[in-house]
């Protein structure tokens, strides 16, 4: 059998062992690299492992790096099926085979003896030569690889040469939800291993929150000593136990003690954070405290480099998850590149660290022959699960294991977790394939409903061992495109059940790739079989912008929660070690948005779990309606973030808005020169639709209950798609007919009908217009005719405005999109923005940028002329340069081509936003239903200065 086909682990390389630097010589052998890609292993050249082979005609080609990101071939997206035959363990003969070459020399006073080349990961299959010997093959893409390379060194002149196989048997374990895509992805390094050097080590530090003590015990080679100079440790001997008061490590103090292993031969810089992972009342405890997980799932992408992750952007994760109150983080579903994991202890994150496993494209085919139950793979799988815990068991942030992803299970599965329990008694292993939690010590699901969130909080489960064992969703809040919704509804649950300790978000980033002028997904390199753009599904745009999602859930699981109490202000402390003696307390009068009055809030330190009351600060008095807005912030920079950087935050409602003056008179309707003309307003006297105001074009407002559908409204996993039910009820294309337009006296009255083609359903929309001055008030009445199905989109209005009324200002909710079902990060404050500003760059466009809770808002022209338009209280909207339709036809951001016009919508109400791209649909409370609705907006022109 060719070592393409074979299920073992690859061949020649040495025992796994815990990544880690050392003052032995290293050499970094990444760089430039000659490179030739074949369409097949037959295709390829032979005797490129000969000193002598000429490669001066190859192309060059940084390593690391995937090489179809470098024009070499295309990258491919699928989700769950394989892009080839599922023949196991048989891959394609159009195998692409990168051939990779490097001529090196060791730097001057390099020592003699064993050397190891060490591969930080090789998708999927690397068979390497050193000087044209052989040295073994790799296979366990995202896992190093270690070959012995002493006695071939030489001074000068060494050839590496690496042929990469993009298909191999472990592609079949490899079938991860990303993109396909091959190469020597991470670092290349030579290490001198000096004789009687350190091999490995385990620093196993725990720390017993009953007595403040910490135990160290070092296993590795008996001459090896530790030296912690800060606890005054000097050379203590390795495999002896040594126990000594510490602080212990967590995500939230990530204490580490700088120290060192040394023998005779080498020295090894280590940072050991002392914690103790439990499992007990069913509940998943470190230092004796359980945790609530806020978690997020990482893959590594770059949108030019794809899974090739800089250090640089490994740590631009880890600053923006930690500084939008993230705490976890499951390594979906791959062992990330080992720098991140160091972050993770230096910053402080609680990590799952996932096995390099996944076999989902068995799914489809009821999982007949699905690796995880096949002894031929057993040893591939034992092999993955050896390699993830031996490079990673020092790192203390990582408080579980995870055996893989979507792999059903089977004896695989279980002896994984038999290895793992005996090598690593101190971190429970997590599977969620394992549904009746035969050999995992958390009970894990993804996408559960609330309902079942619910069930499981209330033990309410035939399955006595799940009963008992803590409760994670290593996926929830699916994040595709506009969403999540109903983020606030879980992390009410994971708060009101000890057994439901949160969740893991899917998914941190889009793995969108950089294009000419957009973002690309999945079919946009002509791949025959791809699940589109189900792979932009992140919390952060492809570049790392945060998206409106990732300000939600940073609101929802804000670890200091500040509410109005009837006695003043509530203080909530939701970390689970902390108090909040860090943070300091301001606050701040708006009145209409507008600062008026700030101070501090002396808050006493609230503990743990705990809440306090504090009374609110005394206030000046204010006009208009006005909010006290209090936040908590960093007082002094932490490593993530400077001082004053906010985690929490509340408002409390101080005045409302002044009762309205009384209205002046009304004024009358008139016909002139074929118009009707009211107030500042003309309207075409056939369809009773504002045609102007105050001198400029606009037309409607028309009643509206269309958007371009999300990637939610379109999604299947919770039943029949809301978008489906919409369309097929029309809602799309309705037509207005006009019944009435009473033109008599001091009202401007238009009845009509607004319906789809070909149903017999549809709703009455009744407009009344009334003038007093400048202004024009408008009454919607909407009522459903006839047997209405499902739900609504939106409902209010439509209009456009001129283009040259750019600039949007507005008292409401902001400064961010809000939906009801995701609308926690939304604040009541003034805001202002371009029409640009206002919409959220999806990568596949839809619905967004709507704009909640607003008073009033006004659009305006540079020289001030514009419009403004009132709530009766208030209204959402959303300013585009394109109209819906538009939206909904764009493929990418840059299908999107701004036209002549703003097209406004005036809202009174949204259909929620759900996750059933993945996950449950719209919650009952959020669904927007048809009913009889009035509404009230009030419309102005503003005059140009
Ligand atoms: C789940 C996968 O575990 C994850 O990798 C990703 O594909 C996610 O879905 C969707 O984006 S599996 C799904 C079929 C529940």
């Amino acid at each position: 059998m060719s070592y393409l086909e074979d299920p073992g682990p690859g061949r020649g390389s040495l025992p796994p062992r815990a990544a880690f630097t050392s003052d032995a010589p290293s050499l970094s052998l990444n760089g430039t690299w000659r490179f030739r890609l074949s369409p097949s292993l037959a295709a390829a050249p032979s005797g490129i492992e000969a000193e002598g082979f000429d490669d001066s005609a190859w192309d060059e080609l940084p390593v690391p790096s995937l090489w179809q990101l470098h024009g070499h071939g295309r990258p491919a997206y699928t989700n769950v099926p394989y892009p080839f035959p599922v023949d196991p363990p048989h891959v394609p003969s159009d195998n692409p085979t990168g051939d990779h070459r490097l001529r090196f020399d060791l730097p001057a006073g390099w020592p003699a003896g064993s050397a190891v080349l060490r591969f930080d990961g090789i998708d999927s299959c690397g068979r390497i030569w050193l000087n044209g010997t052989e040295l073994g093959v790799t296979q366990g893409s995202r896992l190093p690889s270690e070959f012995e390379v002493g006695p071939l060194l030489r001074p000068a002149g060494n050839v590496l040469v690496v042929r990469v196989h993009q298909w191999s048997a472990g592609s079949y374990l490899e079938d991860q939800d990303m993109w396909w895509a091959s190469g020597i992805f991470r670092a290349v390094t030579l290490l001198a291993r000096p004789d009687g050097g350190i091999g490995d080590y385990w620093i196993r530090a725990d720390y017993d929150h009953t007595t403040g003590l910490g135990t160290v015990r070092v296993e590795t080679r008996p001459d090896v000593v530790l030296d912690i100079p800060e606890l005054g440790v000097t050379a203590h001997p390795a495999g002896e136990a040594l126990e000594l008061p510490v602080e212990p490590w967590s995500a939230e103090t990530p204490r580490l003690y700088e120290g060192t292993l040394s023998t005779a031969a080498e020295r090894v810089p280590v940072r050991i954070g002392f914690r103790t992972v439990t499992i007990e009342d069913g509940q998943l405890k470190v230092n004796g405290r359980p945790l609530m997980l806020r978690g997020v799932n990482r893959h590594e992408h770059d949108p030019r480099t794809g899974r090739v992750v800089s250090p640089e952007t490994a740590l631009a994760d880890v600053l923006l998850v930690k500084r939008h109150n993230v705490n976890a983080v499951r390594t979906s579903h791959y062992p990330p590149d080992p720098a991140f994991l160091e972050l993770c202890d230096t910053y402080g994150l609680w990590v799952i660290d996932e096995c390099d496993l996944e076999t989902h494209g068995f799914e489809p085919l009821g999982w007949a022959g699905n690796p995880s139950d096949e002894l031929i793979w057993a040893e591939a799988y034992l092999d993955r699960m050896r390699r993830t815990v031996e490079r990673d068991k020092n790192r203390p942030s990582v408080i579980l294991w995870s055996l893989g992803n979507e792999s059903h299970t089977g004896e695989n599965l279980a002896r994984m977790a038999e290895w793992v329990r005996h090598r690593d008694p101190t971190r429970p292993i997590h599977y969620e394939g394992d549904h009746d939690c035969a050999y995992v010590d958390v009970h894990s699901r993804m996408y559960a409903t609330h309902e079942e969130v619910e069930r499981i909080g209330r033990k309410d489960d035939d399955n006595a061992r799940r009963r008992e064992l803590p409760f994670l969703q290593c996926e929830y809040g699916h994040a595709m495109g506009n969403g999540p919704g109903g983020l606030l509804e879980y992390r009410e649950l994971f708060e009101r059940y000890p057994n439901c300790q949160g969740g893991f978000v899917w998914e941190w980033i889009d793995h969108g790739l950089a294009a000419d002028g957009h973002f690309a997904y999945g079919g946009d390199f002509g791949e025959p079989i791809h699940d589109g753009n189900f792979v932009i599904d992140g919390l952060v745009f492809p570049d790392r912008t945060p998206s409106p999602g990732l300000a939600e859930f940073a609101k929802v699981i804000e670890p200091v929660r500040i509410e109005a109490d009837a006695s003043g202000i509530r203080v909530s402390n939701h970390y689970d070690f902390v108090d909040t003696g860090h943070l300091t307390f301001t606050w701040v009068l708006e009145d209409e948005g507008i600062a008026v009055a700030e101070g501090v809030l002396e808050v006493p330190p609230v503990l743990s779990g705990q809440s306090t009351v504090v009374s609110r600060p005394s206030l000046p008095a204010t006009s208009g309606e006005s909010w006290l807005t209090v936040s908590a912030a960093l007082t002094s920079s932490t490593a993530w973030a400077p001082a004053g950087h906010v985690v929490g935050w509340g408002q409390l409602a101080v005045s409302e808005a002044p009762v309205a003056a009384p209205l002046p008179p009304r004024g009358p309707v008139f016909r002139t020169g074929g118009r009707l003309v009211l107030g500042a307003g003309e309207f075409d006297p056939a369809t009773g639709t504002l045609s102007a105001l105050g001198g400029h074009v606009v037309t409607g407002p028309r009643l509206d209950v269309w958007r371009a559908t999300t990637d939610n409204d379109r999604g299947t996993f919770a039943g029949r798609p809301d978008a489906d039910q919409w369309r097929e009820a029309g809602l799309h294309r309705m037509q207005h007919r006009v019944i009435a337009v009473d033109a008599d006296g001091e009202e401007l009255v238009v009845r009509t009908r607004v319906a789809p083609p070909a149903q017999p359903f549809g709703l009455f929309a009744d407009y009344t217009w009334t003038a007093f001055d400048d202004r024009l008030r408008l009454r919607v009445e909407v009522t459903p005719d006839g047997e209405f199905p499902g739900t609504l989109p939106r409902l209010g209005l439509a209009m456009a405005i001129p283009g040259a009324w750019g600039s949007a200002e507005w008292f409401g909710g902001g400064p961010g999109e809000a939906y009801p079902d995701s609308r926690q990060a939304a604040r009541i404050g003034r805001f202002s923005s371009s029409v640009e500003g206002l919409q959220t760059p999806y990568v596949f466009p839809q619905e967004n940028g709507n704009r909640t809770a607003v008073r009033w808002a006004a659009l305006t022209a540079p020289d001030g002329a514009g419009l403004r338009i009132d709530g009766d209280p208030v209204f959402d909207f959303t300013a585009r340069r394109w109209t819906a339709a538009a939206l909904e036809e764009a493929r990418h951001t840059d299908d999107l081509v701004p036209g002549e016009l703003v097209h406004l919508t005036l809202d009174v109400a949204q259909h929620g936003l759900g996750t059933a791209s993945c996950g449950p649909g719209v919650l009952p409370r959020y669904r927007l239903v048809p009913q009889k609705t009035e509404f009230t907006l009030w419309f102005r022109p503003v005059p140009g200065r």
